[in-house]
């Protein structure tokens, strides 16, 4: 993929206009922000409902997805729930935080970095 992002210098110091002189260009500020995997983790009383509950509402995945994330979490012990910016993934792990403990369960969500 191409851009016009390279900071450059135009040849023999005569910028667009033909104005000759010293002419820099600044580097337009486009980074790709850093991005942040939301992990779920396995418990031995979390219903297995409440988990998929959480994957559709909180994560936007359908039945069959959230279902097979909440297996994965349930038989390795930890999983991806999604990948974000760092605001959104601290908003959704906090939000699952937030509903496990208003309804008494010990599901435990973090963030990671994503490599
Ligand atoms: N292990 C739980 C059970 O057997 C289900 C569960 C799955 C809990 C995923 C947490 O992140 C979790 N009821």
């Amino acid at each position: 993929m191409s851009n016009n992002n390279t900071p450059g210098q135009n040849g023999g110091g005569r910028d667009d206009d033909g104005n000759t002189g010293v002419v820099l260009k600044t580097r337009v500020k486009t980074k790709k922000p850093s991005m942040y995997k939301v992990l779920m983790l396995n418990d031995d009383y979390t219903p297995m409902e409440f988990v998929v509950h959480i994957l559709e509402h909180i994560f936007n995945k359908n039945q069959d997805e959230a279902t097979t994330i909440m297996l994965h979490v349930h038989q390795k012990g930890v999983g991806v729930c999604g990948v974000f910016t760092y605001e959104v993934a601290e908003t959704k792990a906090g939000q699952v935080m937030d509903l496990a403990r208003h309804n008494q369960h010990p599901l435990q969500c973090t963030i990671e970095k994503d490599a």
